[in-house]
């Protein structure tokens, strides 16, 4: 009898030791907020990644600003970009998952033009998609350089968009060709900086741009992220330093969604709406945006460790919208 009760102990310890793996690959199912029922095993929405299959790199993007070419005319510095639609490219947004990307220069976002209020800004914008398409930037320009009632046509059309720099902050720019929903949720959008003339004080920028993807048509998101690529920076956390000012121009594009959101673990940032005021308006955790509502976040950790943040919309963290920011301590000199 003691035996028995011996052997039995020892399987049920070794139960616990070695669970019964068999349902690790069961598919599980989410019902999505309009009801769309999703079965997964997990490999789609928490998928692990490689440089390999990523196409559009995250990282990069992250702390990648373009000035333009730059020169003076009569004392006004002048700055020139180009910017080319397309629309053509499938892309594999997360492992496994390929979809038609629309790109302004190749990637979604496009490029981080930034400026210094003041500032002569002249954007060459070449149409090499298959449909028409234009750049409608937020921020100060005559209305002729819209991007609305200008429409360019598609296989080589081409626009020169030129204003001054203006206000100090942080806007969105996308296409504005109907229907609207389409161009922008295939990729069609990108960041604009404009720096006060009086900098910032110095700080680790980056950029996220709060975005998402419906792949499957239903006008219903399948995935989200920050800057594009789902759960990215939860595999590949944002390193930054203990101590030193961090500052994130964040913009919220995302498409068919009413809100979305940005909490900070562990902290909590100055915030400053649409980066156009010079003191902030809340010191929070936690801001809610509307589609094409941005600003500027600031904050410094004191300790080391590991910080997420991530969508408190909690659908969205889980489909994707979720980071890590790894908090390293000061290189000694
Ligand atoms: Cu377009």
């Amino acid at each position: 009898m003691l035996f028995a009760i011996a052997v039995t102990a020892v399987l049920a310890s070794l139960y616990f030791v070695y669970p019964i793996s068999s349902d690790a690959k069961e598919e599980k199912t989410f019902v999505t907020h309009t009801g769309g029922v999703i079965k997964t095993s997990g490999d789609v929405l928490d998928p692990l990644y490689t440089a390999q299959t990523v196409e559009i790199d995250p990282d990069k993007y992250l702390r990648e600003f373009n000035y333009g070419r730059t020169s003076s005319v009569d004392g006004k510095t002048v700055r020139e970009y180009t910017i080319i639609a397309e629309d053509d490219k499938v892309m594999e947004i997360s492992p496994g998952v390929f979809y038609n990307v629309w790109t302004f220069n190749g990637t979604v976002p496009g490029p981080t033009i930034r400026a210094t209020e003041g500032d002569w800004v002249k954007v060459k914008f070449i149409n090499m998609g298959s449909k028409t398409h234009t750049i409608h930037f937020h921020g100060f320009h005559a209305a002729e350089m819209d991007g609305v009632f200008e429409p360019v046509g598609p296989g080589g059309g081409q626009f020169m968009y030129e204003f001054e720099a203006g206000p100090a902050g942080v806007h969105p720019y996308h296409c504005h060709v109907m229907p609207l929903e389409e161009h922008i949720s295939h990729g069609l959008y990108g960041v604009y900086i404009v720096d006060p003339k009086e900098p910032r004080p110095q700080a680790d920028e980056m950029v996220m741009v709060l975005n998402g993807f419906d792949t499957d048509f239903d006008a219903e998101n399948n995935f989200y992220g920050a800057n594009t690529i789902p759960f990215y920076y939860q595999h590949h956390p944002i390193q930054i330093k203990k101590g030193e000012l961090v500052r994130i121009y964040v913009v919220n594009i995302l498409e068919f969604d009413q809100i979305n959101n940005f909490h900070l673990h562990g902290n909590l940032y100055h915030y400053y709406p649409t980066g156009t005021y010079s003191v902030p308006s809340a010191f929070t955790d936690m801001i809610t945006l509307s589609q094409g509502e941005r600003g500027i976040m600031e904050f410094t950790y004191d300790t080391p460790g590991k910080f997420m943040f991530h969508a408190h919309k909690t659908e969205f963290a889980e489909k994707g919208w979720t980071g890590l920011f790894l908090v390293q301590d000061e290189v000694l000199q």
